[in-house]
């Protein structure tokens, strides 16, 4: 089957030069990701940059684990500003951790590391193209509604970044209506896009660890609650501590 495959991109490679753009069929969004074999056998080909108190460092070292990939990781001082170095910079734009290496791809924003994994490794993606929105529409609405609030009130929390008080009620009051959502839609499904969990689970569980360190209460949340402990009973999960070292590690 993968020889015939070859023989006709070959053939069609001959007659129709690729300098003409029109003769492209668009590539279908799922089609573009090949599963992690085909692309290499290498399991332990990934590369971690990040710092282990970062909560989207987390997020994506938790992919990693609960698809039980091993990988490397780099220590980015974040103390020292390595982040804003120009060897840094190279890998990602933005100077800011994490950032993970496959191949010679470097990969930025934890959000987007998770769409890139789900659709490598062929788990937690969307299994469907009406699944596959409510997965991106809950990750979107994550960073705009709760991740940011819950990583500044911890950031302040820990002395990291200074605002006042009026500054710290908005973030709250926002957290805690997002919260309230998270909450309401928990009790619709077992997960928060139908009955097995996906990325944006993942997502949301990278943050949800960290809003007691923000100073919000889940006990009044009890769907949240259930969820969390649903989460945390899935086979390769494991705790920031368990996952983000002080110091480098190479595989
Ligand atoms: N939206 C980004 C947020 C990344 C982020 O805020 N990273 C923080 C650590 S948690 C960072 O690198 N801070 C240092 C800086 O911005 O200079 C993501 O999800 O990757």
């Amino acid at each position: 089957m993968a020889k015939a495959a070859k023989k006709v991109v070959k053939k069609t490679a001959i007659r129709k030069p690729v300098s003409k753009p029109s003769a492209r069929r668009p590539v279908k969004a799922s089609h573009r990701m090949k599963p992690a074999a085909s692309v290499s056998g290498n399991k332990e080909r990934f590369t971690l940059h990040g710092f282990a108190l970062s909560g989207p460092t987390y997020t994506v070292a938790l992919m990693l684990s609960l698809c039980r990939h091993p990988f490397s990781y780099i220590h980015v001082n974040l103390r020292e500003g390595a982040q804003k170095q120009p060897d840094y910079l190279v890998k990602n734009r933005y100077g800011q951790v994490p950032c993970l290496r496959d191949g010679q791809i470097f990969l930025s924003q934890s959000a987007a590391i998770l769409e890139y994994l789900a659709g490598k490794l062929g788990r937690f993606d969307g299994k469907t193209e009406f699944e596959q929105q409510r997965v991106r529409e809950w990750m979107f609405w994550l960073w705009d509604k709760l991740a940011t609030q819950v990583f500044r009130l911890r950031q302040r929390a820990r002395g990291l970044r200074q605002f006042g008080d009026e500054v710290k009620v908005m973030y709250d009051s926002e957290a805690r209506a997002a919260l309230a959502v998270l909450d309401h839609e928990l009790g619709k499904s077992e997960w928060l896009t139908g009955r097995r969990p996906t990325i944006a689970d993942i997502d949301t569980y990278g943050v949800i660890r960290f809003a007691a360190e923000a100073g919000l209460d889940l006990s009044a949340y009890p769907r949240i609650a259930e969820w969390k402990k649903r989460f945390e009973a899935l086979p390769g999960f494991a705790t920031p501590e368990q996952l983000l070292p002080l110091e480098s590690r190479l595989l």
